[in-house]
């Protein structure tokens, strides 16, 4: 009988651990964040207001930073897209996920982190641009768009079908986001990327702000006539200048009002700027022409009457430029408070980790430039704000040197996994919390895009600190420069050369060796070959 009553009680209260230590687990597995991973294409920090409200209001971006952190030196590792795509994946350097350029393929057999938490439980998925030209893997739904993606009518595939759906970029990427975010799997943590299109190249602007900033005057950064006085040929050789855009493909001014284009647009001498345009162009319906025309008609017969030329015609092409890429960011901003609205009416805003990101930042004029690449501050730093209320405090800002190679750690160590020991990035998570000790002090890139492609900025590699800037343009060039981001923050005095920042050059020279040790990257030729 007293055995009985033993083994009885036993038994229940073995239960009743075992109950907890279900609750427990089922407690844990409902608390493990969801992950929102919003990363716009070429937006630059200027155009967000809560970096810079000169240019632009971006209200729901904002909202991001005052209800999370802003990061003031988020650094990429090779400011090109889809190299910084495969970096973000893997939190590996180019010269190991094996994507060092435009032209080459992911090999999406490798670890990312994506894989990990989708093989841990969480529901993943990604909307809106891919551009790593092989299938998508470990994503249980993926929508992508097909190459670099149309702004209007674009193609999507999805989950390996190809469909043209009709409609605006910005606003189809987030309408499949929401439809894919209230109909996903909710017995599962989740983790979606939602890839813009925009604001990268040809800025084509939606219905409703094609009229946004045409009675307003673009302020034209103070270097945008950069004569690149004691910089390397690296800085003057390059094919990145507003001042070359096409009045076509860039400008949207239709064939029509011009005799010919008045620049290169930094393309491959194959590229046909007229017939690329007229593609964008007609892709869109009648009814997406009338509208189209009924603003940009004005705009070309203006441009032909004014006749414009060298400095006046450069900064015509500025403003061109301008009004339409910050317009296809109003779309994004707008877009991004719809998702915002949403996580508030689904009870999600808590437990749910939300990026804002790009895959790198944009030269809006700065030394005269578009485009990115170049290892100097408006292309290497890229936005990032970051919402957790769980461990981030509301408006805090972070000027540590962070980089994209930290995703993939940040976002594996917050679901709860250790991080692998081949990620070359370090976990956020710490610098969410506020310690920032023992925090990296400089970070490395390289940049291999040359000399096909588009652009012409030559093979360059260097390092950053808090304080300097050390670049070394090497193939067919073999160049140093040297700044001093405290008293120089433009870039535009390069001291290499000037005997007293000697001690400098080769400290930075022998901290630039161990990081290239560090992260694997000592076996490509930086030898004047012209060959890759
Ligand atoms: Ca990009």
């Amino acid at each position: 009988m007293r055995l009985k009553r033993y083994v009885s009680i036993s038994c229940s209260i073995i239960l009743i651990m075992l109950t907890g230590i279900f609750r427990l687990a089922r407690a844990q597995q409902q608390t493990r964040p969801n992950i929102i991973y919003i990363m716009s294409d070429d937006h630059a920090s200027k155009a967000i207001s809560a970096y810079d409200s000169k240019l632009i209001q971006t209200p729901n971006i904002d909202r991001l930073a005052n209800e999370g952190m802003l990061f003031t030196n988020a650094n990429v590792t090779n400011s090109l897209c889809a190299p910084s795509r495969a970096v973000m994946l893997t939190g590996k350097y180019s010269n190991i996920n094996g994507l060092r350029d435009n032209r080459d393929t992911f090999n999406g057999d490798q670890m990312s982190w994506i894989k990990l938490l989708h093989q841990d439980g969480y529901y993943t998925s990604i909307i809106g641009k891919w551009h790593l030209k092989t299938v998508p893997q470990g994503f249980d739904y993926w929508d992508i768009l097909v190459g670099q993606g149309h702004y209007y009518n674009p193609y999507f595939i999805k989950n390996g079908d190809t469909t043209q759906v009709q409609g605006y970029v910005t606003d189809l990427i987030m309408d499949k986001a929401l439809n894919r975010l209230k109909n996903r799997d909710k017995s599962k943590p989740f983790a979606m990327l939602i890839h813009n299109k925009a604001p990268h190249r040809n800025w084509m602007p939606d219905s409703t702000h094609m009229e946004m900033f045409d009675n307003k005057n673009i302020p034209l950064p103070e270097t945008f006539f950069d004569d690149y006085k004691t910089r390397s040929a690296a800085a003057k050789e390059q094919d990145m200048e507003v001042q070359n855009m096409f009045l076509s493909n860039d400008l949207k001014i239709q064939p029509k009002y011009f005799d010919k284009e008045t620049g290169t647009g930094g393309a491959p001498a194959n590229f046909d700027a007229v017939k690329n345009w007229e593609g964008a162009y007609n892709r869109m319906t009648p009814h997406q022409k009338k509208i189209w025309d009924a603003h940009y008609d004005s705009v070309g017969q203006s441009f032909q009457k004014r006749n414009l030329k060298g400095e006046a015609l450069a900064y015509w092409k500025y403003e061109r430029y301008m009004k339409d890429y910050l317009r296809c960011i109003a779309s994004v901003d707008d877009n991004v408070g719809r998702l915002l609205d949403y996580l508030d009416q689904a009870g999600l805003t808590k437990n749910t980790i939300v990026v804002y990101t790009s895959d790198q930042g944009f030269f809006l004029g700065e030394h005269g430039y578009f485009d990115k690449r170049f290892m100097y501050e408006p292309s290497l730093k890229t936005p990032l704000i970051v919402r957790y209320p769980k461990e981030i405090k509301p408006g805090s800002t972070s000027n540590q040197l962070v980089m994209n190679l930290d995703f993939a750690p940040t976002f594996v160590d917050e679901a709860g996994l250790s991080v692998p020991g081949d990620m070359q990035g370090r976990s956020l998570q710490s610098i969410f919390k506020g310690n920032v000790m023992n925090w990296r002090k400089s970070v490395y890139y390289h940049y291999y895009e040359y000399p096909y492609g588009w652009h012409k900025v030559k093979k360059h590699y260097g390092i950053k600190t808090e304080r300097y800037k050390l670049i070394h343009f090497y193939n067919d060039i073999d160049a140093w420069e040297l700044y001093d981001l405290k008293n120089d923050p433009h870039e535009l005095n390069n001291l290499y050369d000037i005997p007293a920042y000697k001690t400098v050059a080769d400290s930075l020279k022998r901290q630039l060796k161990q990081l290239q040790i560090q992260y694997q990257d000592t076996s490509f030729d930086a030898s004047l070959t012209k060959e890759k």
